[in-house]
């Protein structure tokens, strides 16, 4: 398929590269990352990454580009680290010329638009990425080598969550080969302030649980003002609330100042991702999200009792 995927790149005189819906480490990595090889590989071509991207990466990385209709238009679209056309962060890419994606994420059948390459096994879309490289002969700037290392330590969980750990240790050792810099990178990751202190404080001293062991925070918009901080930030303390003895199950609410929500469920066994496809949304067996359109209580106990089933199907295995 990767055959399929370059020979569209080699046509397209221009490329647009598009992440999901709240970038993440792995998006933003895997956008930088693909262009540059592609810039490197096929001199003349003009590519850009579109999307808000991972700003406290920016001054170490690169900033994202701007990208016009018009260019968008007569563009090959090439998805990263998604399932479908619709959870890009970019909506315009519904108006690009030809499609393309590579991605890690369980497959729900929805992107036909174009050749694909789908590893479920694969931890992260830069993982992916940097295998292609290899395996084809490519050229690696430091700049791409640096954004795929960052998206393989962040979907990782800085190498916590491995399914092939000589597979990726040898992906990751050829990108230290090639120019990126660990020690810059988990600097950046490691960086925190009073401000996250205060809201890991409040996750921490206000979690709930439930009867079969899911642990969870609802951050309204008026406590996420109080602590100053934005939905996504307040998403990614998640992580506070993981790994509980008792507890496999552990998720977020977090609303947006529009209202919308941002949900996110993790789990140490029990499968989460069909409780958030059951509610718009998609993602890994263990590592999943969605967006509700509101914060709605209610709903949110039917998704707890949801997984608390989860739980218990995963008990009687
Ligand atoms: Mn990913």
């Amino acid at each position: 398929m990767f055959e399929q995927i370059w020979d569209l790149i080699k046509k397209n005189d221009s490329i647009v590269i598009y992440g999901h819906i709240n970038p993440d480490g792995d998006c933003y990595g895997s956008q930088v990352g693909l262009k540059e090889i592609i810039l490197a590989n096929l001199p003349g071509k003009q590519v850009y990454i579109t999307g808000s991207g991972l700003p406290p990466f920016f001054d170490v990385i690169c900033k994202m580009d701007e990208v016009s209709d018009e260019t968008i238009k007569n563009s090959l679209a090439i998805i990263v680290d998604g399932n479908d056309l619709a959870r890009m962060e970019d909506s315009r890419i519904f108006t690009a010329k030809e499609f393309a994606k590579i991605d890690h994420h369980i497959d729900t059948g929805t992107f036909k638009e174009g050749p694909f390459i789908v590893d479920v096994d694969a931890n992260s879309t830069c993982d992916i990425i940097t295998g292609l490289v290899i395996e084809n002969n490519l050229k690696l700037t430091k700049l791409g080598a640096n954004a795929l290392y960052l998206g393989i330590l962040t979907d990782s969980a800085r190498f916590q969550f491995v399914s092939n750990f000589p597979q990726t240790f040898e992906r990751a050792k050829f990108l230290c080969e090639h120019g990126a810099n660990p020690n810059k990178i988990n600097r950046v990751l490691s960086k925190s302030d009073e401000i996250s202190l205060a809201a890991k404080g409040y996750v921490m001293s206000h979690y709930k649980k439930s009867k079969e062991g899911v642990i969870s925070i609802v951050l309204d918009r008026h406590t996420l003002k109080e602590l100053n901080i934005s939905a996504n930030h307040a998403s990614n303390l998640i992580n506070l609330l993981g790994n509980i003895e008792g507890y496999p199950i552990w998720c977020s609410f977090a609303e947006y100042a529009d209202g919308r929500v941002r949900a996110e469920f993790r789990s140490n066994g029990p499968l989460v991702q069909p409780v958030a496809v059951s509610v718009g949304g998609g993602g890994h067996a263990h590592a999943s999200g969605a967006q509700l359109p509101s914060l709605d209580y209610n709903q949110i106990d039917v998704i707890i009792r949801k997984l608390d089933q989860a739980i218990i199907n995963w008990r009687k295995q």
